[in-house]
């Protein structure tokens, strides 16, 4: 035992778990800690960008590249306040943070000092954090530290991982008391739970026994890093892979069986398996209504038609949207390697046996390839999207991160992009909060410095968080922002114009008497920031300044004018009850000769 200060004692915490950057702003209630941090400088970074928001989208996304989590710390009230929406983005989607707040000094629970949260309950902070995180400690004495860090580390790394809050009045830093550093926690992914043999016997049996299965994966598959076992299972028995976006890259999805995302803004071929499969073996995905076409049967899946194999480690996601006919509570590469073994001489035949499925595959595959790959191939002014989609997919090499906003723009990566491998697609999938792509880009960027990352951001989504150039140029983080400057909310406008008899109100960015398109000179933003930019107006022009941008190893905006009238082609369908759902634009009903399946209601 050693008389420690609180705050020392978080930091040697944060170092033993090798926790390399703390994301935060200062504040009075966290001043302690900043103090303690100092002394530790050479072995954790404090890294401070401008907003609350950027430091938790920065650890997220540092822990997506790294599947290693990093810290926040804000001040208490309007500082801590401000990281809400990031984390319930890191929660939708089970990325794992400490976020460490700070509170008022216990002595002065009740008496509403400066800051303090309290009508209902003294500091009560957590009241408001809870929702969105796995799991909130509040020590109030530093004696209670040990094991509220423990148990906090242990909880945001164990199961489906997520962000973890310890709430630390300020006084707690700053007082002494005799306590010893705890056992660092157990290493992500070092605790997994695996299928039983009779349920693996199941899933071997169903397996070799369809005609036309599937595999349907999501977020789990990446976080557990069973790219290779997902690989080997579908090439042993020539089962197609569907994914959810933040799986994408676990099989190459450049490979033959990769069909791409499912869903309204899904790839025609996976839309069309999904829902004529007899078997889908469904692993770490939770079949959320934007990869389901609103649940609706018939138009991405066909449940309770199509047999369902769902695997998860969480048992709250086993069975939510469609009861599955064998559940297995486990972790995807445990459950992968498991039927691996169990398979490995059965492969071949059944490749064999799935030749008329891979036949009608390919079939919808050229019809979409067919569809869509003339625009690819269009130079245009306005730019048309899938342009910028294919100049990117040209230039960036397969380990560079690309780090995604929200918006009509990422309804186009979601439909085209081809990710080469796993962690290299960022998505705020679950939450959408807008700022993730711009900020995460730089989270992204310290956890793999020696490759290229890009955001796709929207000017709407940019403007959320502009100062994130400050940060980039501050500390020397060589991150290109793609601007998709289409001068709108343009995703909501298009909503306004489908459902509301075409009133549009709020979601363009105009000025003057006669509407006039409005938004900031970007470039000129950037420069002003200390930034390199350019203005892109002509398709002609994208591919070599994204080649430049990526080159220049600097900090670099590309602020590109995009048409706003051009949208993806939907492959299958979502509801906002009551209004109406919309039929797709390019789905069965459009293809001569195919056959609607047995629960089709349109
Ligand atoms: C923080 C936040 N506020 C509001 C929304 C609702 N929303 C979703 S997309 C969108 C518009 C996005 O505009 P932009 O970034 O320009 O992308 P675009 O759709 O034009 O490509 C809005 C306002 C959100 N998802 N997150
Ligand atoms: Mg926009």
């Amino acid at each position: 035992m050693a008389s420690m200060k609180g705050g020392e004692l978080i930091t040697e915490y944060l170092v033993a778990n090798k926790i390399p950057y703390v994301f935060g702003i200062c504040g009075h209630g966290n001043v302690g800690l900043i103090d303690c941090l100092y002394q530790a400088r050479d072995r954790v970074k404090l890294v401070s960008p401008r907003h609350e928001q950027v430091a938790a989208h920065m650890a997220d996304a540092y822990f997506r590249v790294r599947h290693h989590p990093a810290a926040t710390l804000t001040s208490c009230g309007p500082g801590s306040c401000n990281i809400i929406m990031a984390l319930q983005v890191a929660m939708s989607d089970s990325s794992a943070l400490l976020a460490i707040t700070a509170n008022v000094p216990t002595q002065q629970f009740n008496r509403g000092p400066f800051q303090e949260i309290n009508r209902h309950f003294q500091a009560d902070f957590p009241a408001i954090i809870r929702p969105v995180v796995k799991r909130s400690f509040q020590p109030t004495r530093v004696d209670m530290l040990p094991l509220a860090l423990r148990q906090a580390m242990t909880a945001m790394l164990s199961g489906r991982p997520g962000p973890v809050n310890v709430d630390i009045p300020f006084n707690v830093f700053q007082e002494e008391a005799d306590v010893e550093l705890p056992p660092p926690a157990p290493v992500f992914g070092s605790w997994r739970s695996g299928a039983t043999p009779e349920q693996i016997d199941l899933a071997r049996a169903w397996l070799i026994a369809a005609k036309r299965p599937v595999i349907f994966i999501g977020h789990g598959v990446t976080l557990s890093e069973a790219g290779p076992e997902l690989t080997e299972l579908s090439h042993l028995l020539g089962i197609p892979v569907i994914s959810s976006p933040n799986g994408m890259g676990c099989l190459d999805m450049t490979d033959p069986l990769s069909l791409g995302f499912i869903g309204r803004n899904g790839a025609y071929p996976a839309n069309e398996a999904g829902r004529r499969a007899d078997l889908v073996l469904a692993i770490g995905a939770r079949f959320d209504d934007r990869s389901a076409s609103s649940w609706r049967p018939g138009y991405s899946w066909n449940f309770p038609h199509t047999k369902l194999i769902h695997v998860d480690l969480d048992s709250d996601e086993l069975g939510r949207n469609y009861p599955p006919d064998l559940a297995i509570l486990a972790d995807a590469r445990t459950f992968l390697r498991q039927l691996l073994a169990a398979l490995t001489a059965q492969g071949a035949a059944h490749r064999e046996a799935l030749r008329p499925w891979h036949g009608e595959i390919a079939q919808w595959r050229t019809a979409w390839e067919a569809f869509t790959a003339p625009n690819f191939e269009v130079h245009a002014s306005p730019i048309r999207p899938e342009r910028i989609v294919a100049d990117c997919q040209a230039v960036l090499p397969a380990d560079a991160i690309l780090a995604c906003d929200v918006g009509v723009n990422h309804n186009w990566y979601m439909q085209f992009w081809k990710a080469r491998r796993p962690q290299t697609m960022l998505n705020s999938w679950g939450f959408s909060g807008m700022g993730f792509g711009a900020a995460g880009v730089l989270g992204a960027k310290l956890a793999a410095p020696e490759r290229p990352a890009i955001a796709i951001v929207g000017d709407g989504s940019f403007t959320m968080v502009p100062h994130v150039l400050c940060t980039a140029v501050e500390y020397d983080i060589p991150v290109v922002w793609v601007i998709w400057n289409n001068f709108g909310w343009v995703s909501i406008r298009d909503i306004q114009l489908g459902m509301f008899g075409e009133r549009e109100l709020a979601t363009m960015f105009t000025r003057g008497a006669n509407n006039a398109p409005y938004n900031p000179d970007f470039a000129g933003w950037a420069k002003a920031s200390g930034v390199d930019a350019m203005t892109i107006t002509r398709s002609e022009d994208f591919r070599g300044a994204l080649e430049h941008a990526v080159g220049a190893n600097r900090p670099f905006l590309l602020d590109v004018h995009v048409s706003a009238e051009i949208r993806p082609p939907a492959t299958g369908t979502w509801e906002l009850p009551p209004t109406p759902y919309k039929e797709p634009v390019f789905g069965a009903r459009y293809l001569p000769g195919a056959v609607a399946p047995p629960s089709h209601q349109s």
